[in-house]
Order: C-alpha cells, then structure tokens, then sequence
C-alpha cells in the first residue's frame, strides 16, 4: 500500500481503530501463548457487535485470542481521564494492559459507552518513559536513588524551610488524577504534619468559579443532577462546553435525548462547535461576557412575566436585587456587547422558560474568567428564577474536567479553606474535629486559610513562598502565563514532583518520586455527576514505584507521624468518619453495588441510598434557601486594542489530554494531533495573508508563541482558538497569571488578546492533513 492510500485510509475513527488495532496486536504477540480460546473470542465479538456501532468494532477478540479465556486478568475500574466517571473492564496479561472493555453491568453512567482515550489510550502505562525509581538532583543532574534517601531528602528539605520561614512558606499540590484516598490523606499532611493551609489542586485552574458561585448560592459546589437528567429532561442550555470533544460521553447522551425525544438544545459558544450542529439555536458570543447575555435571558423572562413566582417567593432570597440589576441588560445591549440578536435572545430565554424541564449545563467557557463567579450566579440565577432545579430532570449540571477532581479536588479537602467535606478551616469547631481526630491540640491546626495554587506562584514571585512539593500536576504548561511558572519553579528553594514520568515540571524539581499510575491503583474516585465508584489494580506496579497515599504515609512516618493505613479502604473508614457527606460510602458498599454502580453523595449513613439529585426540598444554606447574587460586571479584564485587536481563546482536543503527559504516548492520539495549532477565520486569514498550514508568530501582552494556522469558520472573524496542551506553540506561553477571578482565585483563560502574522509558509498543506484538524476532529467525535 502506498503511503498516499494508507494516509487516506487511515483518516477518522477507522484510521483510529486500525491503528490502535495494529499495536495492541503487535504489543501482544510479544510472549504470547499461542493457544486460541473460541469461547472468550465469540464472547466478545457478541458483545462488541451489540454494543458499539460498526466504525467502532475494533476486535479486542484479535488482542486476547492468544490467550486462554482464564489466563486473561479482567478487572473493573474507572477510567482515569476525565469526570464522566466511565467504568469498564480492563483485560490484561503479565502486567501488559490488553485492552478495556465496558461492562454495563458495574457502568451507571457509561452503560456500554466510552470514548476513544477510555478505550484506548491506556499504554503509557507501560511505557518505557515511565518514572521507576525515585530521583535525586545533585548539581544539577538527576540521578536514581533509593526510596529511603529521597523520602529523607524531601524531609529534611521541607523542615529546613519551615524552620527557617514557618510552614506557610511552603506549598502543596494534591492531584486530582490520584484517588480519594490519597487526596484525603494529603490535605491531613498539610494541616497535620507540616501545619499549614497552603494546599490546593488543579480545580482552581479549572471550575473553581463553578464551586464558590454554587457554594455561596445553593451549597453544594457540584452539580444537583445526575446522568439521568442528562438523558431524559426537555431543555438544554449548554455554553462553554465542548462536549463532543471534552465530555463525549455525555455528548452521546445529549444528542440521542435531542434526536430520539426532541428535547430543545441551546448553544451559547464563541465558537461553531459540533454541539452546535445538534442544536435548534446556535448562538455566537463573544469571549468573556457571558454574565451579560445570561442576564438578558433573565431580563427578558422577568420582564415577560415568564418566571415562577411560586417557587422564587418559597425557596429563594435576592430576586428583587437581581431583577434591578438586569434591568442595563437590554436586548439591544447583549447584541452589542455579545453580538447575540435580540430575537436569539428572546427565543433562548422562552424556550428555557417555558420548557417542563431543563438542565443548565457549562464548562470552562464560563468559569475561567477574571469574572468566573459573577457568570456562575448568573447561570444560577436563570435556574432559580424559571424554578428550573430541585427535581430529577431540572437542575445545575457543570461538567467537571479531571477523573477526580470533584472528590480529589474538593471533596477531600485538599483546598485552602476547607476540611473534607466542605467543612471550613476557619470554624473552630471544625478545627476542633479535626484536631481531635488526629491527635493535635486544636492550637497546632492551622486557622487561616491558605494560599491558593495561583496565589502560590504570585507569592514565590515575591519570595513569600520558598518551598513546593507538587503530586500530579505539571503547572510548568497548564498555569497561566509559562514564561511566568517557569521563573517561579527555577527560583524556588526546593521543589519536589510526585508523578508517573518526567514532566516538564518535574525538569525543576530536586526530589522526584514515582507513583503508581490509575491502572496500577486502589482507591476511588468521584465522578461529575457526584457518583463515588471504585479504582481497581489492574496491573500489578511497575519498577519500584509506589501509590500515592504510601508515599505521603511514608512521608508522614519520617516526620514522626504514624499513620496506620494499610490498605486505601482504611482511608476511606477515615474519610467516613470526618465527612458528613461521605459518612456512608465504603469500598465494601460500593463493592456490593453491583448494577447499581457507584454512590452518588450525599450520603449520610450506611443506610442512605444515596442522593440522584440534590435541593428538592431545601438548599444545602443555613436558611434552606437559594441566595441569589447579582452579577454585573461586564467586561473582561482585557479587550482589544490596536496593537493586539484578536481575541484568542483556548482549550482542548478529543484526542489530548492536557500537558499530554499520557496521551502524547500513545501512538493512536498523536497521529492526530502532535502539534498545536490556531484555529483562525477565513475573512482574518485573508486580511493577515495567512495560507493553512502557515506558522503564524503569535504576540499577546503576556508572551509571544509560534503555532501552526488551521483555517476555519468554527471561531469568529477576531478570534482565534490555540490548544492549551503544548509547551511548544500552546496556548499558556500567551496567558497571564493576573488578575484573577476574586471569590475563586482562577485565571482568565479564555480571553487573551493577541496579534498574529505569518512567520513561514508551507501552503502545500492540506486543512484535512493539519494535525487536529475541524475535519479529523468531527468526523472521530461523530461516531
Ligand atoms: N479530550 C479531552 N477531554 C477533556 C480534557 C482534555 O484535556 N482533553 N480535560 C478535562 C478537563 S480537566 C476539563 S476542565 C474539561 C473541560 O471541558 P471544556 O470546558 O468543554 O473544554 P475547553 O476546550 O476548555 O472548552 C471550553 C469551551 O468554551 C468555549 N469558550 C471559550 N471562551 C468562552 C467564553 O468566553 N464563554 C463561553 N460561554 N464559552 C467560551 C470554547 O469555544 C469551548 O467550546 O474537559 C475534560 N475532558
Ligand atoms: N490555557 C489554558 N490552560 C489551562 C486550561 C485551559 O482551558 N486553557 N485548563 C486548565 C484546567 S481545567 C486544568 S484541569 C489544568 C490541568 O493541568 P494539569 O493538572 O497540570 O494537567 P495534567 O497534564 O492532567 O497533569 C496531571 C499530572 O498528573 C500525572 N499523573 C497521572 N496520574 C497520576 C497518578 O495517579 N498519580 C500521580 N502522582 N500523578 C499522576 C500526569 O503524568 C501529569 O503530569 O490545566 C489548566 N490550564
Ligand atoms: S468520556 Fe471521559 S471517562 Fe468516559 S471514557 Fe472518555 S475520557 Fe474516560
Ligand atoms: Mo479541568
């Protein structure tokens, strides 16, 4: 086959498959067992056939058929990349990971779903870059080590620092890829062992707007509806959420409830995603003035007499300051403000108003701004006053990003002003709780709250931070502004990095140590939709790596601290104990589960079902009610100008995952997209003189970059779109570390102005060979 038929051949989801095929393919013929077991093939090829649509028969029965059926280990878990919380069987042999497959009988949210990275991009953990031995940095080079001395090495260098500065001088990073349990026990580690509230996690660069504006208006900073009301209510609204691409499974979900049931989906998005294309009204909007066009649908349906008296009168405070403030929202305003016309607005704000059900859903779109809190109000508002929420297919539905990051980011409390559950550092009974349980006298638990990560490279930056020991995050690429994360990582007194390769953070850090990857651990881990499931060792740990709660435990131990967990679920009794919420989930439970699945929280004993959807007699307030804020700032904190007169805005692709640290490795992902790209308007491309395929130097106020052109009409003329995933070209070395969000301390993401001009041409590009391209990318997520 010539490489011109082949390239052509393996363009989409097929490609995809044939690819991935080839290697697991390959990968197990390496020591197989020759024998083929009909039996285990015919199983599964019944079952793929069944379940998933022809594009997608990858034959896992090719990867197994050299095995005898119980030769194979099959274990169920859930999938370590984002919040969907999909769960499926992972087949594998010999510490090789074989391949997943879903299994709807322990799936409640996926069913007999999963996208490609669940299905297939599981073989970084094998690969041959992965971190196996601690390592120390000695004049500048690292070096291996063993356990002991790089575990005395972290401690001696954290308690020289605190000496010296007092414990608030260092700083903390939990991972919200690790499990529960570990994020439990690395916020006790902060408060217990070093005596400090500076932890926190990757949800501040995230939905952390999402969490203070939920918090502070309804009570729960998580969303009050399950996967049910994502499949079954009447009305969508979805805006900053590309769900195909980001959350596909419940992309899935979405558009047969749009197709089958006709349920009404409204799009608000700056740019022509492919939800768009599902949706009965497609709105552009400017980047960053999402508050502004939520208040006019609120100022409209007010002004229509189309809110529900009964249900604002009842169960909420505020309405009156609300309805005052959205009277500057005229339609004529948002058009001009937003560019949305006025008959989009008045359709959008009668369809939500008039529909028996609708779920309001968002992602980083309206978080990550410098006004993240204020949209998140308004959102919530536009719930409250339509009495849109409280019942099993109305309600608030953010869709969160990593695998944990709601129970890892937040529940577990390894955030600056919370104990587990929600619980405030700054109450003294809660300081009293804690303290008591952990042996302290309630003097020694710290009071005040503590940096958050944003603040922690603000405060580096004027030496007030000296130290950081960063678990599973790699801010070197995914905070704000990479030329300023890098200053503050060089010039840090120590740094220690827990992760499972090398990353461009780790590069900085004078202890490494290696942890146990998803597949390589026991735990659990909390899914968007509040659902508790289990993690399962699937492979046994490669080299001589070790799960992230062992390491902080052992960390613990050589502080003087003796932790006496041996195993994840003595954590989880731990975390039963302390956390009203999670006060009845335990692994036996969620082991007996069966179909059922995973628990969602509340739940508040052992005999507590569980809570599908929350608030439906009262908001989780002191008062039972919803507070409602007003929110009326306008603008974002840059807006065009002459020197920088684009927009650029930026975000992900189906294929990666973040700073790309797992999916860069596998071969599948990066054969479609290896390199960042901007995505940029044919009328721009035209006045810039810009051809596909041409590298563009990219200036902002921030930095400068270099990235590959990729013409389309997915952004606006004026804006342009840049992958947050590289180093090289991504969209963090434009972005700024200042200012941020006040309530939630995150970052402006979203909005960067820019200006761009053509630094080399290779016109002979075809869009469709572009790496990432609209095209490839639609046609994978379509399947
Ligand atoms: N493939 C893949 N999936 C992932 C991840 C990944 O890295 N790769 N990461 C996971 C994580 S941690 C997260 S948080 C989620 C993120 O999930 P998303 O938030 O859906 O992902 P983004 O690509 O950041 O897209 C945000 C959307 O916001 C739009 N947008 C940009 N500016 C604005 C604005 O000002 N207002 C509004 N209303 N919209 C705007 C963009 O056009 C885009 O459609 O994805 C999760 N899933
Ligand atoms: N411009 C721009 N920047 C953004 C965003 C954006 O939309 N635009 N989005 C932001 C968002 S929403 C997020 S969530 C952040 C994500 O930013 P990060 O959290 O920094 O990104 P990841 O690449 O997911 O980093 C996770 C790290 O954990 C490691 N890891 C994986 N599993 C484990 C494990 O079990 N244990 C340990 N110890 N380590 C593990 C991985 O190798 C990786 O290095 O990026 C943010 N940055
Ligand atoms: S949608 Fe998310 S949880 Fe589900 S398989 Fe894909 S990455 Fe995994
Ligand atoms: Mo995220």
């Amino acid at each position: 086959m010539s490489n011109e038929t082949r390239e052509t051949e393996q363009q989409g989801v097929a490609g995809f498959m044939a690819r991935a095929k080839e290697r697991a393919g390959e990968r197990v013929k390496k020591g197989a067992n020759e024998r083929i077991v009909r039996p285990f093939e015919h199983e599964f090829s019944g079952f793929m056939g069944n379940a998933i649509s022809e594009g997608r028969l990858f034959s896992l029965a090719d990867a197994v058929s050299d095995y005898q059926l119980n030769d194979i280990d099959v274990t169920d878990t859930t999938c370590e990349y984002c919040a969907v919380g999909c769960r499926f069987d992972v087949l594998s042999k010999d510490g090789t990971v074989l391949g997943t497959r879903p299994n709807p009988e322990k799936a409640p949210i996926n069913g007999i779903s999963t996208c490609v990275k669940g299905k297939f991009s599981h073989s970084y953990v094998t690969d041959e870059d992965r971190l196996t031995q601690p390592l120390v940095k000695d004049d500048g080079e690292f070096r291996e080590a063993s356990w002991d001395e790089a575990l005395n090495r972290v401690v001696d260098d954290l308690d020289g620092i605190r000496e010296e500065y007092g414990p608030d001088a260092l700083g903390l990073v939990a991972s919200s890829k690790a499990t529960n349990e570990a994020n439990y026990v690395m916020q006790r580690f902060a408060r217990e062992v070093i005596g400090t509230n500076n932890i926190d996690n990757c949800n501040r660069l995230c939905h952390a707007a999402t969490v203070s504006g939920l918090s502070s208006t309804v009570g729960f900073g998580a969303a009050s509806v399950g996967i049910e009301a994502l499949e079954e209510t009447d009305c969508y609204l979805i805006t900053g959420s590309n769900t195909t691409e980001a959350h596909p499974v419940i992309a899935t979900k979405i558009k047969q409830n749009v197709k089958d049931d006709d349920a009404d989906l409204l799009v608000f998005d700056p740019r022509e995603i492919q939800m768009a294309e599902y949706a009965d009204q497609y709105s552009r909007i400017e980047p960053g003035y999402d508050n502004t066009w939520i208040n006019g649908l609120i100022r409209h349906i007010i002004t229509n007499d189309l809110h529900d008296e009964a249900f604002i009168d009842e169960r909420t405070t505020g309405f009156d300051q609300v309805a005052e403030t959205v009277e500057k929202f005229t339609p004529e305003f948002v058009e001009e403000k937003v560019g949305v016309p006025p008959e989009e607005l008045k359709n959008a704000a009668e369809t939500i108003a008039t529909a028996d059900s609708c779920v309001f859903c968002w992602t980083l779109g309206l978080a990550e701004h410098s006004h993240g809190t204020e949209n998140i109000y308004a959102m919530a508002n536009l719930a409250l006053i339509t009495g849109h929420i409280g019942t099993p297919t109305s309600g608030l539905s953010p869709f969160r990003g990593q695998n944990n990051v709601q129970g890892g980011g937040g529940d577990m409390g390894p955030i600056p002003n919370n104990f587990p559950g929600y619980q405030p550092v700054t109450d003294e009974e809660n300081r009293k709780k804690f303290a008591d349980a952990y042996n302290m006298d309630v003097e020694e638990m710290p009071d005040k709250e503590g940096f958050r990560i944003t603040d922690m490279f603000l405060a580096a930056e004027q030496d007030d931070l000296k130290g950081m020991f960063i678990q599973g995050e790699n801010p070197l690429i995914s905070e704000p502004n990479i030329g300023h994360a890098r200053e503050v990582l060089e010039t840090l007194d120590f740094l220690a990095v827990q992760d499972i390769f090398l990353t461009d953070t780790a590069e900085y850090a004078d202890v490494v140590l290696p942890a146990t990857s998803s597949l390589e651990s026991n735990g659990t881990y909390t899914a968007s939709t509040r659902h508790v499931q289990l993690v399962k060792r699937a492979i046994d740990p490669i080299g001589n790596v070790k799960p992230d709660w062992k390491i902080t435990q052992a960390l613990a131990k050589r502080f003087g601290y003796d932790w006496e967990f041996s195993h994840a679920s003595d954590i989880m009794e731990e975390i039963n104990d302390l956390t009203p919420i999670y006060a009845g989930i335990t692994h036996e439970r969620l082991e007996d589960l069966g179909e059922e699945g995973g628990l969602q929280w509340p739940v508040w004993d052992e005999d507590h079902p569980g809570t599908p959807y929350t608030y439906a007699d009262q908001f989780q307030t002191s008062d039972g009610l919803a507070h409602m804020h007003p929110a009326d700032t306008v603008e974002p904190s840059e807006t065009p100008d002459d020197d920088y007169p684009l927009v650029m805005t930026s975000g992900r692709v189906l294929y990666q995952y973040h700073t790309g640290t797992m999916t860069f490795r596998e071969p599948g992902d990066v054969s479609y997209s290896n390199r960042s790209f901007v995505e940029i308007h044919p009328e721009t491309a035209e006045e810039y003189g810009v051809s596909n395929g041409d590298t563009l130097d990219i200036t902002s106020r921030h930095g400068e970059t270099q990235a590959m052109a990729e013409i389309t009409s997915r952004p606006s003329p004026g804006e342009i779109f840049i992958p947050m995933h590289y180093l090289d070209g991504g969209a963090n070395n434009l972005t700024k570390e200042k200012p941020l969000d006040g309530p939630s301390r995150s970052p402006e993401y979203k909005v960067t102005d820019v200006q761009i001009s053509v630094a080399g041409s290779d016109t002979d590009t075809p869009a469709s060979a572009v790496p990432g391209s609209e095209e490839e990318r639609s046609t994978a997520a379509d399947d």
